[in-house]
């Protein structure tokens, strides 16, 4: 205690306002300190109420290294006195899914979802929320600390957003981790329509240093096709699965070079739905929730997290094998566009002359998913206006049977940028291709016969 206390009396000795700002961390860091330099300290509590002496606002780069959010959009801040202040405008967006699928959702600066609020623990902000819906809106703070009346529950700690109104929100981050905002009024309207955005906080003294930083948010909608407007209504049947508000293949890859540490914050404010996310070809740990940060010795390996709805979860891995690595929900309806779900199963059905009998009648007929929904796939196939299909988007190999919420992992050497670099060009003897009939003959495999299985089960 007395350490703390000289180092917070020699500032206010003609000590260098640099001096005085350590002097402050110091003591925050030790926990305490500062809820001890109570008014009987005299000096030491005109230091902690001064705030100027707070510490200085963090900046890109020099406190933190940027978060890149694939697809999407950050805040812009300015400083006014010390505190950060950003601006967020709540309206109708006219946003694309996907090439060929666009939607009138509800989001915020003409973005959807929101754009990403990135800020440094013990940061000051104030935050401005304009409403330009036609109905009221609030926002919620998700995750982060905060006065009670500062929450952003419509009706509870707040009157609604009025349209036309502008409110004002200010709190101090008191936490560092990955949070999330989103409307606390109408939820299943206005969340339904997209009305949310991720809030990464940065810790004062860097944690566990990364060298490529990822957010995504996960969301899932109900567009019919030909619609345009998402059916908030929607309880089970969701049809368009996005990260970033994009749907695969409109999904932009994550790239990174070979050997770096990387971090990905997943977010999850899906109406109704809860996604394992699943990143091929590495180990990651979970290393944060929206609850803080998760000790090392309680950190487990896995290759897919459980990202619940109204949470978030930060993995960690080192991006140690170049390739194109996919990354996506594990759930197979969640990795597929419209007119996927629902439809009579077909698989076996022979159809003969079936389609040109109804091509007759019914201008572009097929029997759907005869063969399973694989054809689907092929990007010549006629959909409705203002859809897309149900899989499906080019490959270096082959149309890539996936949808929905699907992107990704671009790991490659010496790369300078972080641009797409195109597909992955692998050593040709480490790719799967069809076998030749010396590998069958050398291995013994007899591919017209039965497959040879081991029986487990009792001989008696
Ligand atoms: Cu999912």
């Amino acid at each position: 205690m007395s350490h703390e206390r000289k180092s917070i009396t020699a500032a206010t000795d003609g000590e260098t306002c640099v001096l005085s700002r350590r002097a402050l961390l110091l003591a925050g860091a030790t926990g305490g300190a500062l809820a001890a330099a109570s008014p009987a300290r005299g000096a030491a509590a005109t230091i902690a109420a001064s705030p100027e002496r707070a510490p200085s606002p963090g900046r890109a780069v020099r406190d933190y290294l940027p978060v890149t959010v694939p697809n999407g959009a950050k805040l812009p801040w300015k400083l006014v006195g010390g505190v950060k202040v950003f601006h967020l405008v709540a309206g109708e967006v006219d946003h694309e899914m996907a090439p060929g699928l666009k939607a009138l959702c509800w989001g915020y600066n003409g973005r959807v979802h929101g754009p990403l609020i990135e800020a440094v623990e013990g940061d000051r902000v104030r935050i401005y929320v304009t409403n330009r819906l036609p109905a009221a809106t609030t926002v919620h703070w998700h995750a982060i600390l905060t006065p009670n009346g500062m929450d952003g529950v419509g009706g509870l700690t707040q009157k609604a957003i009025q349209p036309g109104e502008t409110f004002k929100y200010e709190f101090t981050l008191r936490q560092w981790g990955t949070a999330m905002y989103h409307s606390h009024h109408d939820e299943m309207t206005q969340i339904g329509l997209g009305m949310t955005g991720l809030f990464v906080i940065h810790p004062r003294r860097p944690q566990r240093p990364v060298d490529r930083d990822f957010a995504i948010m996960l969301h899932e909608w109900r567009i019919d096709p030909g619609a345009r407007r998402p059916n908030p209504n929607e309880m089970v049947e969701f049809n368009v699965l996005t990260m970033n508000a994009r749907a695969f293949p409109g999904t932009a890859p994550l790239v990174v070079r070979t050997g770096q540490r990387v971090r990905v914050r997943i977010g999850n404010l899906s109406p109704m739905d809860h996604h394992p996310i699943h990143l091929h070809g590495h180990q990651f740990r979970v290393t944060e929730t929206d609850g803080g940060p998760v000790a090392e010795s309680a950190q487990w390996p896995e290759t897919t997290v459980l990202v619940p709805t109204g949470s978030t979860r930060t993995i960690e891995f080192v991006a140690h094998e170049p390739g194109d690595w996919a990354m996506h929900c594990h759930m197979t309806h969640h990795v597929m566009n419209q007119m996927g779900h629902g439809t009579p199963n077909l698989i076996g059905v022979q159809p003969g002359n079936l389609d040109q009998q109804m091509e007759a009648v019914v201008p572009g007929y097929m029997t759907m998913g005869q063969t399973g929904m694989a054809d689907m796939a092929d990007m010549g196939m006629a959909v409705p206006a203002n859809s897309i299909p149900m899989l499906g988007g080019k490959g270096k190999h082959d149309v890539i049977t996936m949808g929905g919420m699907f992107t990704v992992l671009k790991v490659r050497d010496g790369i300078r940028g972080y641009g797409d670099p195109g597909w992955y060009d692998g050593p040709a003897g480490d790719t799967a291709r069809a076998a030749v009939a010396d590998d069958l003959r050398r291995d013994g495999i007899d591919a017209e016969r039965p497959a040879p299985v081991e029986d487990q089960s009792p001989t008696g």
